[in-house]
């Protein structure tokens, strides 16, 4: 059986951008399906998506929202969606060709053939992998996941990155109803609790380009959110019970790597 994969895109005024990340997520490899998750952009981004899905209507999906609610509740409502629709493998991209939509293969093999369960595209395995940032910015970026690392424990160098694959197995055993980030700290909060549960996590190194187009979404709130934020979550964990991943998905698991999809996919693979 092939696995099915669900690439979740949250957008918020990417109408620059929309519709070439779809064409060339499309043109991967990989049978990729894509959700957006749009907030009521004013700059038309949903309309293109509706233009696009004539052209894909089985594996383009959108899911509007009335108004500008937050990265973190734009993912929730993805996860439960391909809960819903029971996809294998999730992932979570930026709209602005910030990640590279070639590396999806990548954190998709690193689940797939490694047995991951959460694949991190990460700027900071191996040093500093961010182009065109301003200094400040990467310093700002670097210094927050130091923070978070020291605070949380987390073995995981880029606690920020916001570009993942996620096995089912996690978005089902962890309560998506308890994440309390709105924001971009939500990246910090799932990571924290997939670790907690025990799961398997890699950091795949990959490399973070600025945005060409389009307007960043970042403001001082979100830092605001995300420093006092990682301190309540700490506390709050200490009286949290974590269960560790049911035996049924270790089993999951293993039967994971015993499948083989498609004899010329494992040879495509070694290329990646
Ligand atoms: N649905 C939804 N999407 C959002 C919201 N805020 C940001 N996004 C999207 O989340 C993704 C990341 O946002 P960006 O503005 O690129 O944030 P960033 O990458 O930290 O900042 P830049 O590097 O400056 O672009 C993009 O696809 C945005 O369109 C939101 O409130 N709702
Ligand atoms: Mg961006």
């Amino acid at each position: 059986m092939i696995d099915r994969n669900l690439i979740i895109i949250p957008t918020y005024e990417e109408s620059e951008n929309i519709s070439d990340i779809i064409e060339v997520i499309f043109s991967l490899e990989l049978p990729f399906e894509i959700l957006i998750v749009d907030d009521n952009s004013s700059d038309g981004t949903a309309d293109i998506v509706k233009m696009k899905q004539k052209i894909y209507p089985k594996i383009l999906h959108l899911i509007q929202r009335p108004r500008k609610m937050g990265l973190g509740t734009a993912y929730i409502d993805g996860f439960k969606f391909s809960l819903k629709n029971n996809y294998d493998y999730v992932y979570e991209m930026d709209a602005d060709f910030s990640h590279n939509p070639e590396d999806l293969i990548r954190l998709y093999i690193a689940c797939k053939s490694e047995g991951y369960d959460l694949a991190i595209g990460s700027r900071y395995v191996k040093g500093v992998n961010v182009v065109n940032w301003p200094m400040g910015r990467v310093l700002m970026s670097y210094c927050a996941s130091v923070y978070v690392r020291l605070i949380t424990g987390m073995p995981i160098y880029d606690t920020t990155a916001g570009f993942k694959c996620y096995h089912k197995s996690v978005l089902q055993s962890i309560d998506l109803d308890s994440i309390q980030f709105l924001g971009y700290a939500f990246q910090i909060e799932m990571k924290f609790n997939v670790w907690k549960y025990g799961f398997n996590i890699k950091e795949v190194d990959v490399i973070f380009t600025d945005r060409k187009k389009g307007k960043s979404k970042m403001s001082s709130g979100i830092f605001k959110e995300a420093f006092i934020g990682v301190l309540e979550m700490k506390i709050r964990s200490l009286f949290k019970k974590y269960k560790p991943p049911y035996l049924s998905i270790k089993s999951d698991r293993l039967n994971r790597l015993n499948t083989i999809d498609d004899a010329d996919w494992n040879e495509k693979a070694q290329s990646y």
